[in-house]
């Protein structure tokens, strides 16, 4: 149950508005809720974008990231906003504890929080909600809730850039699933704008350095399992490989899609030591349910892409893995046709 209507009376006068979405935003938290924040200023609102931890460089070329304010660095500045804010846009996350620090923040705020987000099963924090797990990104959403507000005309150039780098980077530059005839149609109205798909792709993608790759090369020739008896590829990569190669925790984006990209494959999971915890990222095709395996390893999100941590060592996190991939041979070795 989606709440447009209300949604929409609510934003029919002048609101102090607070945007906030998860730790670690990536190209779809940051697109959404800069593309919202964008659309919302025209609207006439008072806005302001908290995000609960810095985010990649990546995406800081986005129009309005200067005006950002990241919980860490100014904590007091966070927690104002959320208290004085009469609504609180949680973008991209399905449960409050993935804003961190600003979870009791947000959740003794007397502003109405309106959760927009397309991960599975939201734990119900939220006052209202425009949500769907079959949308293909948040920024989608946001996409479709500008347009059911009937104000396609308001999508400017920034709001257009911010959008097509949420959904370019949460579909996998349009190849996922999830990427279906009415994203491309958006996609092309967001084009009509004037923004370049050239130049987003090049300052999100093209962004690699030597040691990054030389990392990528390591963990491709020295980490990977291939399990062919469970259709699995995996990698490990304990902490000391980050030292060696001077990356950071960010650098595996992308790693785990490797593993799932051989052939006779339908499970990839990537498996890395950061912060004294085994962070895990699970990608699936077919009739493979990336959640359900999450599920075991504490988290949760997508159908074909979802993450989970564990807090015994990479070994034994990788034991425990094998056991469920046991548990769960029938699933893997189908090759039905993709149920989500
Ligand atoms: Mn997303």
């Amino acid at each position: 149950m989606n709440h447009l209507t209300e949604i929409g009376e609510l934003l029919s006068s002048p609101k102090r508005i607070a945007i906030t979405t998860h730790l670690r935003p990536d190209g779809d938290a940051m697109g959404s809720s800069l593309g919202l924040y964008h659309y919302l200023i025209g609207q006439g609102h008072k806005v302001k974008v908290v995000a609960p931890t810095d985010y990649a460089d990546f995406i800081k070329w986005l129009p309005g990231t200067s005006e950002v304010i990241i919980a860490p660095d100014d904590m007091d500045h966070a927690k104002w906003t959320m208290e004085g804010a009469d609504l609180i846009f949680c973008l991209d996350f399905n449960a409050l504890h993935r804003v961190q620090d600003l979870e009791a923040v947000v959740r003794d705020s007397e502003g109405k929080k309106i959760l927009i987000d397309h991960h599975m099963d939201p734990d119900g924090f939220e006052d209202l909600r425009f949500w769907d797990d079959k949308a293909s990104s948040t920024a989608e959403l946001i996409y479709r809730l500008i347009d059911g507000l009937g104000h396609l005309d308001q999508i400017t150039f920034d709001v257009a850039e911010c959008l097509y780098t949420g959904i370019m980077t949460d579909t996998g530059s349009f190849r996922f699933t999830s990427t279906t005839p009415a994203v491309h149609r958006l996609v092309a109205r967001l084009l009509e704008t004037g923004i370049s798909p050239t130049a987003i792709y090049d300052r999100v993608m093209s962004t690699s350095t030597l040691d990054r790759l030389k990392f990528l090369g390591h963990c491709l020739s020295e980490r990977l399992r291939f399990l062919p008896e469970y259709k699995t590829a995996y990698l490990m990569v304990p902490q000391e490989v980050f030292k060696a190669y001077n990356v950071k925790s960010g650098d595996t984006e992308g790693l785990v899609n490797y593993a799932l990209g051989m052939k006779g494959v339908n499970l990839g999971v990537l498996m890395t030591v950061q912060d004294n915890l085994v962070k895990m990222s699970f990608r699936s095709r077919g009739g493979v349910n990336s959640a359900e395996l999450a599920s075991n390893f504490s988290g949760g999100g997508h159908f074909y892409a979802s993450g989970g941590r564990s807090n015994v060592s990479l070994e034994d996190t990788e034991k425990k893995l094998l056991e469920l991939l046991e548990a769960n041979k029938a699933m893997l070795m189908l090759d039905e046709l993709p149920v989500a």
